[in-house]
């Protein structure tokens, strides 16, 4: 016993002088980078943020340090981009379906095509990205991009058949919202932040996105009703402010230069994965009704939608895009990615 007590009062006074020798080894923050996120903690955007800021502070030995402001508390979804360039944050994260028409090249993602995953979108909005610089990011850094999973339709009643769709008011955004419009359903246009009040208060009776919400929001509690779809994904965003970026060593912009693709992979899978337990959770804890609509009504569907890829390019065109070359390279992207992930 008597000896036991020793070895602890021996290891005791080893850790104190371990702590006063180690601040002067670890090599102190040196840059401290705030980060802005809309939604709350728990959710798919803000893991994404925490996984980055830990593997930043890792790769750079604790040379920068990432301080991370989920639920809005710094800057709201629809604040991220102003936010971020006038420097009330360094770096905001957020879904570009909430400014329609501000980005003419990567909203191609909004347009339906039969994506199954988020993997392969988000993979091929980055190349997309890379390749094209597109001008509506000259005022930012751009650290990575990433989609959601395809939109299924999470709702208080059944949604059977295309028909029961008609009228039903659903929160949406962007392309999301565009087609619900298409298949005769009233969009509700907010950011998902504020899509737990407008259930809550019974102003819409669903929602179209991907299908983690129903666990990390716990919408399964009020949508009981899942249909699946697949329609459009949505595309975000994570900017930093250019002058911040000018300011960084070149060594650290290396280490965020080579998380940009990294990143957008890790979060693509983690939504994939996510997607699968949040149906699992959410089939366990309040046994909702996974629905597929007959083939004819998704045949239908998919046929009155078709017009989305006309407007894209017609919008596109107008920003002075090459439309046609980017929808079909899109195209291209998804077939390589898809044979690369076997979907
Ligand atoms: C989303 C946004 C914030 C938190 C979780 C989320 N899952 C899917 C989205 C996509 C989106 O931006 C939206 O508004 O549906």
């Amino acid at each position: 016993m008597k000896k036991v007590l020793g070895m602890f009062l021996a290891a005791a006074a080893l850790g104190t002088a371990l702590l006063t020798i180690l601040p002067a080894t670890q090599a102190r923050a040196e840059v401290v980078l705030s980060y802005a996120n809309f939604p709350p903690a728990i959710t798919f955007p803000c893991v994404q943020m925490e996984r980055w800021a830990e593997e930043v502070e890792k790769r750079t030995n604790g040379a920068v340090v990432v301080e991370t402001y989920p639920g809005g508390t710094l800057l709201g979804a629809k604040d991220m981009f102003d936010g971020v360039k006038d420097g009330q944050a360094d770096i905001g994260c957020t879904s570009m379906a909430y400014f329609p028409g501000a980005f003419p090249l990567t909203s191609v993602l909004e347009v339906p095509v039969g994506f199954s995953s988020s993997t392969v979108p988000s993979l091929v909005l980055w190349d997309l990205y890379e390749k094209h610089n597109p001008e509506a990011f000259a005022d930012f850094k751009v650290l990575t991009m990433f989609t959601t999973a395809p939109s299924n339709l999470m709702a208080t009643q059944p949604v059977r058949t295309l028909a029961d769709l008609q009228g039903l008011e659903i929160r949406a955004s962007g392309g999301a919202s565009r087609v619900l419009e298409m298949l005769g359903a009233v969009p509700v246009s907010k950011p998902m932040s504020e899509t737990p009040d407008a259930l809550q208060k019974g102003l819409v009776q669903g929602l179209l996105s991907s299908l983690e919400v129903l666990k990390d929001f716990n919408f399964a509690e009020t949508c009981r009703y899942e249909t699946v779809t697949n329609f459009q994904v949505y595309p975000f965003a994570v900017v930093m402010n250019r002058d911040v970026w000018d300011s960084l060593d070149p060594e650290v912009q290396q280490v965020l230069e080579e998380l940009g693709r990294e990143q957008c992979l890790w979060t693509g899978q983690y939504m994939d994965e996510h997607v699968v337990e949040s149906l699992a959770w959410s089939k366990e804890t309040y046994d909702i009704e996974v629905i597929e609509w007959p083939e004819a009504d998704m045949a239908q569907a998919l046929e009155t939608l078709s017009p989305m890829i006309d407007e894209w390019k017609a919008a596109a065109s107008e920003a002075g895009l090459d439309a046609e070359a980017l929808f079909a390279e899109m195209m291209d992207l998804k077939a390589k990615y898809e044979a690369e992930y076997g979907e």
